[in-house]
């Protein structure tokens, strides 16, 4: 099961979405609310939604036919680094920080017992499916990072899993490693969506195949796949570290790390657009827009 929201007569909706694809509106607007309520009533978030829908008939609309909005509204996006090989060849090739025969701090995060965990986003720059990805002026090589996220409440438990895109330039983290914070966050540099899928409905969260493709003039110019089976580090883990010595919140999200990486030539263009799929989850797909074009 997976929960989305949507905008209809400009109001906002909370629905639930069967495994049968039916959409079903639920009496909330915000996805925590759900998470709440059902502990409330001692139930797992899946089977009080399943007490909301039972008998009831789905909307006539499709998925795909809905004004999709984030599905929900984290107050804070983190994320995590160099959880996949991927990301340390990528982040080894980009770097100036590189002495012969030396580790960088990438190789040495991939082995350290503690993580790479960084602060990404705001609910005011997150955007959700469809919505414009907006492009630094100040880089030259910007790419995006497919991640599975992790909607946690704020203890640290995991109620759902959703695909986020942790928008990175290359040139300004391979500069410096301390540039992070502008190589990661602008506004509109994260999206979240397109559905949040109900952690206890997942099957195998260290079994997802997620698909990256992004298309310039209708063309596909890149696609890359990779499975969650290659993360280095286990979810909780990473949400430990997170919420250690820290204050989180209700419907925070944690990403989780890159696994794609296109190829090192490509850089993202105004006109593009980029679909992250993960089968049990949907596909995040939104364009792309030059920041400077936007003032
Ligand atoms: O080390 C910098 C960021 C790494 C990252 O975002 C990733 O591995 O996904
Ligand atoms: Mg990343």
């Amino acid at each position: 099961m997976r929960v989305i929201r949507y905008v209809e007569d400009s109001r906002v909706v909370l629905a639930a979405v069967t495994d049968d694809n039916a959409v079903h509106p639920l009496p909330f607007t915000e996805f925590m609310d759900v998470v709440r309520e059902a502990k409330r009533h001692q139930l797992s978030t899946f089977r009080y939604i399943q007490t909301l829908i039972s008998g009831k008939r789905g909307i006539e609309k499709e998925v795909a036919e809905l004004n999709l909005l984030v599905p929900v509204v984290a107050p804070e996006v983190w994320a995590s680094g160099v959880t996949y090989e991927k990301s340390r060849e990528a982040r080894n090739y980009e770097t100036s920080e590189k002495t012969t025969g030396q580790e960088t701090c990438y190789d040495r995060v991939y082995h350290a017992e503690r993580p790479e965990i960084f602060f990404k986003s705001t609910a005011a720059r997150t955007i959700g499916p469809n919505a414009p990805i907006y492009l630094r002026s100040d880089s030259n090589w910007q790419i995006p990072e497919p991640e599975v996220g992790l909607v946690i409440t704020r203890e640290g438990e995991i109620v759902g899993y959703t695909i986020g895109n942790d928008m990175s330039c290359r040139d300004i983290e391979g500069e410096n490693p301390l540039y992070l914070p502008q190589a990661k966050i602008w506004k509109h540099s994260c999206a979240i969506g397109p559905a949040i899928r109900l952690a206890e409905t997942v099957e195998d969260p260290y079994n997802l195949q997620m698909t990256c493709r992004i298309y310039r003039n209708d063309q596909l110019v890149v696609e890359e796949s990779a499975n969650t089976r290659q993360l280095k580090r286990r979810y909780d883990e990473l949400v430990s570290f997170l919420i250690r010595d820290n204050e989180v919140f209700d419907g925070t999200v944690l990403l989780t790390g890159t696994c794609i990486v296109p190829p090192n030539q490509f850089t993202l263009q105004e006109g593009d657009r980029i679909e992250i799929e993960i089968p049990e989850i949907g596909v995040l797909s939104n364009p792309v827009q030059s920041l400077a074009q936007q003032a």
